[in-house]
């Protein structure tokens, strides 16, 4: 099919992101969509099915791409069937095997292959669910604007599920413009007293301070995913990387006040051959099950608690606990602790929470399985 009738029907498409910049360039092989040995010794995919990354979700229909380019695809009947949970189907980022045959308008996907990594949180809401944001992410970038936004516990919290999934963090502040320096160093210093090591970048949208040494960073092949409050400045950032106005971002307010102007996850390449995802602001972060995550990022207090007497010490009042023993001596800061109990209970208050629904539904299954029996012999 000729290309520009091809990409003619993906501008009428319903996803409504930016689709024109997969068409500036032609790319040699999917290595340029972040594919890699990982991938590729554990695809297991027949030969005759074609591999494809998700740059976009919309319900039923997924924009992937691969070489060639942008295409549509849906999930096969088979597909569906064998997968109901929402962390079972594939999410932006993903790796997909399908089949497509030349000309085809929609590619038809069989499997979604394993992720290498991964940023997901509990359902928004009352829900006990996991939530994947988004999949085979190599760095997440966690944006927090200077003014008014910057959230030292926040912060944690992201910092947990990125660990937990796999990925680098990174921590950018943005609107520096808005602030005195003075704010900002304290904003600064304060990461630093609360021992986080990931590396941090400032930038204003406004003037472009700090956008170039983003960019620099950013290296070709790799994946990084920006998350963070709606309003920050996540998508006039992308924006300034792409080099032209591609996503839509608030226009009216220049503090950004206001909701959710990105809707949709979005999978883009830029110039330089790095893959950005950007995403629409969160109001909420739910941890669930992020053992290893609060392990990494609270290591020193992983390290302290196994010179406690008992394995199971709660840090509380035990004898022999090394924890409380650190914490009076003033080794160990109090707010550190803290922040991380609550993060710790949350955590295992959500996992049981979800193992109990699991168990109910699975039971409910069961239930309705033998009354279709008991009605099939009556
Ligand atoms: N002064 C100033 N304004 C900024 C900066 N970055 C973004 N803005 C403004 O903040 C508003 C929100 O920016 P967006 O890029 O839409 O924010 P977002 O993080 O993509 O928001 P969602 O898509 O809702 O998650 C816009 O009006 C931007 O012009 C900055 O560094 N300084
Ligand atoms: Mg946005
Ligand atoms: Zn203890």
């Amino acid at each position: 099919m000729d290309q520009d009738r091809h990409y003619a029907k993906i501008e009428s498409n319903r996803f409504g992101v930016a689709v024109d910049h997969m068409r500036t360039k032609r790319l040699t092989s999917l290595n340029e969509w972040g594919w890699g040995d990982w991938f590729e010794q554990r695809a297991g995919c027949k030969p005759t099915e074609s591999i494809g990354r998700v740059a976009a979700v919309d319900r039923d229909q997924l924009l992937l791409v691969d070489q060639e380019g942008p295409f549509r695809a849906k999930l096969a009947g088979s597909f569906l069937h064998r997968h109901h949970r929402s962390h079972e189907l594939p999410c932006v980022g993903d790796w997909v095997s399908l089949d497509k045959q030349a000309g085809d308008d929609f590619g038809v996907v069989h499997a979604v292959l394993e992720r290498r990594t991964s940023l997901c949180r509990k359902s928004a809401g009352n829900g006990i669910e996991y939530q994947i944001i988004a999949a085979n992410l190599d760095y997440v970038v966690i944006v927090q604007s200077c003014h008014f936004d910057f959230n030292l516990k926040r912060l944690e919290r992201y910092l947990v599920m990125v660990m937990e999934g796999g990925a680098e963090p990174y921590i950018l502040l943005t609107k520096t413009d808005l602030v005195d320096p003075v704010v900002l160093h304290a904003q600064l210093a304060e990461i630093g007293f609360a021992g986080i090591a990931a590396p941090i970048l400032t930038v204003s949208n406004l003037t472009r301070d700090g956008v170039d040494d983003l960019e620099g960073l950013l290296l070709p092949g790799k994946t990084y995913c920006f998350v963070g409050s709606s309003g920050v400045g996540k998508s006039t950032l992308i924006n300034h990387l792409l080099g032209r106005e591609m996503l839509d971002t608030k226009t009216v307010s220049r503090t950004g006040e206001g909701r959710h102007t990105t809707v949709r996850r979005e999978l883009i390449r830029l110039d330089g051959g790095a893959l950005v995802i950007d995403s629409p602001g969160m109001r909420e972060l739910g941890i669930l099950g992020a053992e290893a995550g609060i392990g990494s990022r609270y290591s020193d207090i992983s390290a302290v608690s196994s010179r406690c007497r008992y394995r199971d010490c709660s840090h509380t009042g035990e004898p022999g606990c090394a924890v409380l023993e650190v914490l009076s001596s003033g080794e160990l800061s109090r707010e550190h602790f803290e922040n991380y109990r609550k993060i710790k209970k949350e955590s295992e208050f959500h996992e049981m929470s979800h193992a109990e629904k699991r168990r109910k539904d699975r039971d409910f299954g069961r239930y309705i399985k033998s009354v279709k029996k008991d009605l099939r012999e009556d």
